[in-house]
């Protein structure tokens, strides 16, 4: 019996900058589950890696699309061509965050009014832009899963603004999930573990936070993109057909900690 149900369904990927990306991890899932993959990127410089990356699954060729979520027009552009390809999508995973690399030190009170707005847009606002231009596709239902982080609920050193923008998707999250419940339209969250990935190398020290991890979370070690991307392939699957507005923690347990 095929419990997931995803062969053939037609899953939207956003955010692989590389093979260290969780946006990797989770594609490479939904493709050992038999899911035909479309995958987004946002800087021209990362066509090329989307494009070697995705030469790798076997089958067919993926679909790839340009998409920077700061641009409406861009957003239209994209999901009007996935459209046009495969007509009905099934999910979509929004891999997706940004913040100034001054606003990932010192103190959260000197954050910008610009830095805000850049990372509240890219990081928490495009899920909700993404998610209305994606629900015109989800016409048998769908399930959209986003990234977010422990920084989004409690204070984590130098995560700062980061922390207000996961705070923002989180909440998206559970207003989007109340919207398109309706359409049968699942909205739900992982809040990943330290991984090392393009986006974490240089902020804040890596390497004491992922020694932290090992010892004191109670599986006592980090988590792979491997583990979010089983995760992922989950809430996209029938055997999470009952949950949305959730978030789920892949992270070796450490968010249970006092
Ligand atoms: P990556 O650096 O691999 O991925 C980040 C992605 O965000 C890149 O592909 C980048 O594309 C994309 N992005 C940034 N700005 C834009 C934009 N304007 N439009 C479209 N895409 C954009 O890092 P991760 O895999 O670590 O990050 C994926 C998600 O996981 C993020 O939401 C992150 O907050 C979350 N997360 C990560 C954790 C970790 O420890 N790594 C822990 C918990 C959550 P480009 O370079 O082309 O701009
Ligand atoms: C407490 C932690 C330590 C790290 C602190 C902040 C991490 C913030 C994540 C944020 C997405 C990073 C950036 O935006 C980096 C950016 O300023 C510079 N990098 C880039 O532009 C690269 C080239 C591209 C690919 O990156 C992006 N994002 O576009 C948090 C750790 C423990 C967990 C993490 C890393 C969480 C998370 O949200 O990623």
């Amino acid at each position: 019996m095929d419990l997931l149900n995803l062969k053939g369904k037609n899953i939207v990927v956003m955010g692989v900058a590389n093979q260290r990306s969780i946006a990797w991890g989770i594609a490479r899932s939904l493709h050992d589950a038999g899911a035909n993959l479309i995958f987004t990127y946002a800087g021209e410089r990362l066509e090329r890696n989307v494009q070697d990356l995705s030469a790798t699954l076997e089958g067919k060729n993926s679909l790839i699309v340009p998409c920077d979520v700061t641009s409406d027009e861009d957003i239209a552009k994209c999901f009007t061509k996935i459209k046009e390809e495969v007509g009905t999508i099934h999910g979509v995973a929004h891999c997706i965050a940004f913040a100034n690399k001054e606003d990932l030190k010192g103190d959260f009170v000197d954050t910008s009014r610009e830095g805000f707005k850049l990372s509240l847009d890219i990081s928490a606002y495009s899920l909700t832009a993404v998610a209305k231009a994606a629900k015109e596709l989800m016409t048998e239902g769908g399930s959209i899963v986003t990234l977010t982080y422990l920084g989004g609920e409690r204070v984590v050193k130098n995560y700062n603004l980061m922390g207000v923008a996961k705070a923002a998707l989180d909440a998206s999250v559970r207003y989007l999930a109340n919207d398109l419940g309706q359409h049968n339209i699942r909205v739900n969250s992982i809040s990943a573990g330290p991984i090392r990935t393009l986006s974490a190398k240089g902020v804040g020290d890596f390497n004491s936070i992922l020694k932290d991890i090992e010892e004191k979370a109670p599986l006592r070690r980090n988590v792979t993109q491997e583990e979010v991307g089983d995760t992922a392939t989950f809430l996209f699957s029938d055997m999470s057909r009952g949950i949305t507005g959730e978030n789920l923690h892949v992270d070796s347990g450490y968010h249970i900690l006092g």
